[in-house]
């Protein structure tokens, strides 16, 4: 029996787990011990990665979609050849934005760098990723805050911290792990304090909760500072020395006034007043966010006013603190800094000339071929396909037909399309539906690369079962796609993920995330390494558990923090008569995955999921429309759809909210075309319905 340790890739805690495997298959997965990450522990769908050994067929080829609407399995060289000389085709008829593409944050490092360097240098086109309806918020507010996306704490701090603030976030049940570190927290009489407008499984854990108005909490933010102004429970130093623009702040928040939140967020004068002391009693205060801040119409400033919190009182930079975004996809992290699609490879703007000549230098190819500008933003891509912009589109590894928000729009948009390439571990998963070729990848557990986590961890993917005939990866599908449409020279180097690997290294010197002492073999069997890890400074970084800021620096050119605000906003959905309540929109199990094209094999997963659509609703509102468990509604959306969910009666969601778990694909008919100004993020959280019993 062979021990092989890799990376689980499903969210971005990235536990490693040791695969026992015999004759190909894997008799037993055990969490690695000692992994500074998980220590032994998992949830429940890293263990069962196994299942997909039997799930994911075996020896499948690419099939491309003919005329008569039947498809037909060709040669991966034909598939190549075949998809290539479209992409060619299509740019050559409509122009070279006319194709693009949207990545993930699920794939190794290598296998979205080498689709970037394909789709946005050598095709010159647009390339987005799924992290945009996850990540791009809290990216936005870490650039303008840090001067660069570097989400500065180790997992460790959640054992440090006396007191933890979980805004808009439930790791009981999308970060187990997180929660499990907070369960370890040993500091005497620390308290868990949850901001969320439903008792979610973490509010039901926590010692205080804050059950505040949906889409209210910049406005509850603004407030907490102004009276931690007011109070002088300030940090003096630490704000002159490494911020700037506190007292334009200062000034800005005095207009939120106590009254005025209480009004706004319906929670009452002493709570407000509780939490202010809450932070400013706390010795080590850290803030924890996650989508309920992320996807909203004002959701990079909320992300800020949660910054400047920690700026203010000081709670940066040192152990147990922090104004921390907790990232959704096990790559999510990766995918931002080496994605090559709002940045290029390793940070930095498209624009410098400097930065421009090192990745022309280290990529070894003319300076014209790099891309020019960030990405269309995906809302940009799928509004293109339905003008009649865009004709070709290649997605991996991201299921938008059911994922994207108001989904309707991608499923009218896939139909436009002259080609559509899909390229996932399943062909049944909806968003195949339409595509004109299908690409069969293996999934993680038969392939190779680079995994970054939340806290900036590299941690290595390694094979843990050998492929069968025909079977290969999202890295080889992407590079034969870019053989085929002639690259030559400019794909040298870029022969396997280790020889990318090797170049994102490269690309990423000098920069914030500079990963240069980190080898590919070193990853190995490691307990994973965070950035930054610059060549010839690996001493100075020999501790385990890292954190960024501690010396006060930031990335901007000031080395200051900034403070950045700016008057809350209408909110575009609130409940009317018409549409009366909040159509809030979250995980639903530790054992569901998004779309569930994964979990759905898991049995132990299966067995006690709910089959069809359901949502969550107040008891007393049920009591009083006479419905009862599992009964059917139709949920009529103020985007203009209506799809039918069985309804869970509950207590822990107010009466004037419906809470729908996103693993079904009625979820997103209902949330509407509506972004933050600054990330384009959906404000998945925030539409509003009525309902009718069917
Ligand atoms: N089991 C499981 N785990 C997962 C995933 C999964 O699909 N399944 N997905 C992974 C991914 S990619 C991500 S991004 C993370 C997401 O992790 P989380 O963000 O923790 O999960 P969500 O359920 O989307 O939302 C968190 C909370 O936001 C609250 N919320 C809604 N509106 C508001 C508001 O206006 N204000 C505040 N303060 N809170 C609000 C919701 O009630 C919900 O409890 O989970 C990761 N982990
Ligand atoms: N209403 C609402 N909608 C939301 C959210 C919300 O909170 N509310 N959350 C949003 C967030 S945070 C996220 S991250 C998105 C997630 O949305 P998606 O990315 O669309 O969801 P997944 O189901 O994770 O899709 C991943 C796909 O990759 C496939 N896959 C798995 N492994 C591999 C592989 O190795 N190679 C390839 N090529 N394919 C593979 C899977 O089969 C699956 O089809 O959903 C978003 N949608
Ligand atoms: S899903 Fe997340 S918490 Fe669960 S085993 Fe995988 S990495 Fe760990
Ligand atoms: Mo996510």
């Amino acid at each position: 029996m062979k021990k092989i340790q890799s990376t689980c890739n499903y969210c971005a805690i990235d536990c490693n787990l040791d695969f026992y495997v015999e004759d190909n298959k894997i008799v037993k997965t055990v969490p690695t011990k000692g992994y500074p990450v998980n220590d032994g522990f998992s949830c429940i769908k890293g263990l069962s990665l196994s299942k997909q050994q039997t799930t994911v067929k075996p020896n499948s080829l690419p099939k491309i979609r003919q005329k008569d609407g039947s498809f037909k399995e060709v040669s991966w060289d034909e598939a190549f050849t075949h998809v290539a000389s479209e992409l060619n085709r299509i740019q050559a008829e409509y122009g070279t934005e006319s194709v693009a593409g949207i990545s993930t944050g699920q794939l190794t490092l290598e296998e979205f760098a080498i689709f970037g360097h394909v789709m946005r240098n050598y095709l010159q086109t647009n390339v987005d990723g799924n992290t945009r309806l996850c990540m791009a918020t809290a990216v936005v507010a870490h650039k303008q805050s840090y001067g660069f996306d570097a989400p500065g704490y180790t997992l460790k701090d959640l054992e440090l911290s006396d007191t933890l603030i979980f805004i808009g976030s439930n790791p009981v049940v999308a970060h187990p792990i997180v929660w499990g570190r907070v369960r370890q927290n040993q500091v005497p009489g620390h308290k868990i304090i949850v901001i969320d407008p439903r008792k979610s499984e973490t509010a039901m854990n926590a010692d205080y909760h804050y059950e505040l108005k949906p889409r209210t909490d910049l406005l509850l933010l603004y407030t907490v500072a102004h009276l931690l102004i007011e109070n002088d429970y300030l940090d003096h130093d630490f704000i002159r020395e490494h911020t700037e623009h506190f007292d334009e702040f200062k000034d800005f928040v005095k207009t939120y006034t106590l009254e005025r939140a209480v009004d706004g967020t319906g929670l009452s004068k002493e709570q407000i007043l509780e939490l202010v002391e809450l932070i400013h009693h706390g010795k080590r205060v850290s803030f924890w966010w996650t989508m309920g801040v992320n996807q909203g119409y004002e959701a990079v400033r909320t992300a800020q006013a949660i910054i400047n919190l920690a700026l203010m009182t000081g709670n940066i930079g040192k152990p147990g603190t922090g104004a921390n975004s907790i990232t959704g996809q096990c790559n999510a992290m990766g995918s931002r800094s080496f994605s090559n699609t709002s940045v290029f490879f390793g940070g930095g703007d498209f624009t410098n000339p400097a930065r421009r000549k090192r990745i022309s230098e280290v990529l070894g190819v003319p300076d014209e071929m790099l891309a020019k500008k960030p990405t269309a933003t995906y809302n940009q891509i799928i509004e293109g396909i339905n003008e009649g912009r865009i004709k070709g589109l290649w997605i991996l590894c991201t299921n938008p037909r059911h994922s994207w928000t108001n989904n309707e729009t991608f499923a009218r948009a896939a139909k436009k399309l002259e080609l559509f390439v899909v390229q996932d571990i399943y062909d049944t998963i909806e968003s195949a539906e339409d595509c004109t070729v299908f690409f069969p990848v293996v999934p993680g557990i038969k392939k190779e690369g680079t995994y970054i986590n939340l806290e900036r961890r590299l941690s290595a993917m390694r094979p843990v079962l050998k492929r069968e005939e025909n079977e290969i990866s999202d890295y080889e599908a992407v590079l034969g796609v870019g053989k085929a449409l002639g690259m030559g020279d400019a794909l040298k180097g870029w022969e396997t993920p280790k020889d990318c690997f090797n170049l994102m290294r490269e690309c990423s010197r000098n920069m914030p995330c500079d990963f240069t002492g980190v080898t590919w073999e070193a990853l190995e069997e490691s307990h994973g390494i965070q950035w930054p890890y610059p060549e010839g400074k690996e001493e100075n970084n020999k501790e385990e558990q890292r954190r960024l800021y501690s010396d006060g620096q930031f990335f901007t050119p000031s080395g200051k923090a900034q403070f950045v605000f700016e008057e809350v906003r209408e909110n575009p959905y609130p409940p009317t008569e018409e549409f009366p309540y909040v159509f809030n929109t979250g995980r639903g199990s530790v054992g569901q995955w998004h779309t569930q094209s994964r979990t759905k094999e898991v049995k132990f997963v299966e067995d006690v999921s709910v089959k069809k659509a359901y949502l969550y609703m107040n008891e007393k509102l049920a009591r009083e429309h006479d419905i009862h468990w599992m009964d059917e509604i139709r949920v009529y959306s103020v985007n203009g759809e209506n799809a039918v969910f069985a309804v869970k009666t509950t207590d822990e969601v107010p009466y004037d909210q419906l809470y729908a778990p996103i693993h079904y694909v009625e979820c997103n008919k209902l949330t509407p075309s509506n972004y933050d100004p600054y990330s384009k993020e959906p404000n998945y959280k925030g539409a509003t319905v009525r309902f009718e019993k069917c």
